[in-house]
């Protein structure tokens, strides 16, 4: 009997700055409402999806962004979303920023996704790894990426849960460009990864890469997906938000590599696939028997090196 898991990818469209998170867990809702008309058990939705990508404007007091930031999940503007979706007994993941105060009063800043079991129990928040763009102001630039300034990278790395029936890793966005992401997944037996982004279409430090926008973001998805045999469900935040064109293309990629479900638009759209999660194991035992096949003796620079040591 197969293990198949239906996945709604939840692909938003623009947030601008005024729309209220209320507003914003409306849309989430509808999303959960077509995601149970197709007998959705899975819903993926994107990096920052409950607010604009703030990251683009920078302020010099980081603590006039604090309002941008949950400081728990759930709180009172997302209970109506998990209420929901354990009425429907639907499972969901959800990006969002974090600003949590440790014990000793520092705050610390995270671009997070938690993943919600059926039953409404959280299995568990992955803050972000690989943090893209830049830490401090940049006044040729249309529109800022302060990624850098305005989230920590996470020291967790990527973990995978056993959840929904199979095993789930997550990654927020850039990560999806490392192939390090998947494969550190892929050794703990990944079977898919939830991955919301929000990706500008237009590069600043090189507007030669804008045409291949997406050509990149299908690229290291399906080729992540195959090298170690897992579903991975890619979900937008897209269209144009607060001026900045944003890439859509949610997609659902399966072991293959083959992409099998692909968002039509740049707005709200729910993709659905049913994935059989038993596909894994045709790459996974033949051509990706990690165990019998990689070299780990011969990639130490891998973890021992950050940069390039170029050869003599
Ligand atoms: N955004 C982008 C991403 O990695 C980026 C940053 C944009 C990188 C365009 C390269 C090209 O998709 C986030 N949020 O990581």
């Amino acid at each position: 009997m197969s293990r198949i898991l239906t996945v709604g990818a939840a692909q938003l469209g623009p947030i601008q700055r005024n729309h209220s998170r209320a507003s914003v867990v409306e849309r989430l809702i509808v999303l959960l409402h077509q995601a149970a008309d197709h007998g959705v058990q899975l819903v993926v939705y994107p990096e920052l999806a409950l607010t604009t990508f703030f990251p683009r404007w920078y302020l010099d007091d980081i603590t006039e962004a604090d309002h941008w930031y949950e400081t728990s999940m759930p709180n009172a503007a997302t209970q109506p979303l998990f209420d929901e979706a354990k009425r429907l007994a639907i499972g969901f993941c959800l990006g969002y920023a974090l600003l949590e105060t440790a014990a000793d009063g520092t705050r610390h800043r995270h671009n997070v996704q938690t993943l919600v079991e059926r039953d409404g129990s959280i299995v568990a928040t992955y803050r972000k790894v690989h943090i893209p763009g830049h830490e401090h102001y940049e006044p040729d630039r249309p529109f800022q990426h302060a990624e850098r300034y305005y989230f920590e990278p996470s020291s967790e790395g990527f973990g995978v849960w056993r959840a929904f029936g199979s095993l789930i890793g997550m990654m927020i966005c850039n990560d999806r460009r490392w192939p390090e992401s998947y494969r550190v997944m892929g050794l703990q037996g990944v079977e898919m990864i939830l991955c919301g982004y929000n990706t500008p279409i237009h590069y600043v430090p090189d507007p030669g890469q804008d045409i291949l926008q997406g050509f990149h973001n299908a690229l290291v998805m399906q080729s992540g997906a195959y090298q170690n045999g897992t579903w991975v469900v890619g979900v937008a935040k897209g269209g144009v938000e607060e001026g900045v064109d944003s890439l859509a293309q949610s997609m659902i990629v399966a072991p293959s590599g083959q992409i099998v479900a692909q968002a039509l638009t740049t707005d709200d759209e729910l993709v659905v696939a049913r994935c059989d999660l038993d596909w894994c194991a045709k790459y996974k035992g033949t051509l990706f028997d990690f165990d019998r096949y990689r070299r780990p003796e011969v990639y130490g620079r891998i973890t021992s090196q950050r940069g390039v040591e170029l050869p003599g």
